[in-house]
């Protein structure tokens, strides 16, 4: 009988360049949230895939950028750490390689974990010459294992990417059970999915100056609901109008969208009240940082 494989897989990249879409198409479930902002992913998501013979846990990762306050200072280390700590890298770009793909590239220098080059949104380029010009860009700058270009959005060559991993694994346990598909807790998945439909609705410094507490989660019996309480913090009392808008319009409109994906993502009803609340220069604030749920360990 052959052994079992496992192994940690970290999906790493400059921000908004699709590793979130990436991994919840590996999975073929929505385990980390997507926007078209950048730094929309703050934490270090895993997303679980378990079949007969093997288990790949994919490590979503923040965008790796030189963010100047302490929470995107700590997010970039957080990106920088996951490096260390896999048995293989995918590597994503969508585009020539420039500036910021040279600083990530420093950190796979020197170490000898595998790392695989993934360009994502072909989906997004016109003829075959123009992937070229991406792979040719990126020529020479390491010794990747492999080259893939994909489109994460519509699932192209997502199965040839999997399939060439599988001897990398090294032989291992079921690090999850085999049902689970990620390693967030249910308020993550709450409190993600409220941030994820904040970015749509703002711009401008406010998505990035946003961070989602849930404060409470009560069963209501009578209704057969869970009744969830959350706490939206922002920096500065005009954030804090921009967020409520007009008559409370924009409020409503993330609550309402929230509350309908929570409901299908998690297969209860919930009944969602959200509270903004200002809370200055928190991301400078080591204390806040942690218990908004950022830092090495969270
Ligand atoms: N056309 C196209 N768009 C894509 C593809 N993959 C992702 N996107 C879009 O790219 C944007 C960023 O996607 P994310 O998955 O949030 O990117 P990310 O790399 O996780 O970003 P950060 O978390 O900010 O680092 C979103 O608008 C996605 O819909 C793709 O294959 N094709
Ligand atoms: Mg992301």
């Amino acid at each position: 009988m052959s052994s079992h494989k496992s192994g940690f897989i970290a999906i790493v990249g400059r921000p908004n360049v699709g590793k979130s879409t990436l991994l919840n198409a590996l999975i073929g479930e929505k385990v980390s949230i997507i926007s078209p902002k950048p730094q929309t992913t703050r934490n270090r998501i895993m997303g679980v895939y378990t079949q007969k013979d093997y288990q790949m846990i994919f490590v979503d990762t923040p965008g790796m950028h030189k963010g100047k306050d302490l929470l995107n200072k700590s997010i970039d280390k957080l990106a920088v750490s996951s490096i260390k700590d896999v048995d293989m890298v995918l590597f994503v770009v969508d585009n020539p390689k420039g500036e910021a793909e040279d600083i990530i590239i420093q950190y796979f220098r020197g170490s000898k974990i595998p790392v695989f080059l993934v360009i994502n949104k072909i989906d997004e380029l016109k003829n075959r010459s123009e992937i070229d010009e991406v792979i040719i860009s990126y020529l020479g700058s390491h010794e990747y294992e492999g080259v893939f270009p994909i489109s994460a959005k519509d699932h192209t060559h997502l199965d040839k990417l999997v399939e060439t991993l599988i001897p990398y694994l090294p032989e291992g346990p079921l690090y999850f059970p085999e049902e689970m598909k990620s390693d967030q807790s249910e308020y993550q998945i709450m409190s993600e999915l409220i941030r994820e439909k904040i970015l749509y609705h703002t711009e401008q410094e406010v998505p990035h100056s946003v961070a989602v507490v849930i404060e409470s989660i009560e069963e209501n019996e009578e209704l057969n609901t869970l009744d969830v309480s959350a706490l939206i913090i922002v920096e500065r009392a005009t954030q804090k109008q921009i967020l409520i808008g007009k008559n409370g319009d924009k409020i409503k409109k993330i609550g309402t969208e929230a509350r309908k994906e929570i409901n299908s993502l998690l297969n209860t009803k919930i009944h969602l009240t959200l509270w903004v609340k200002i809370k200055k220069d928190w991301r400078n604030r080591p204390s806040d940082l942690k218990a908004f749920g950022y830092g090495e360990d969270s």
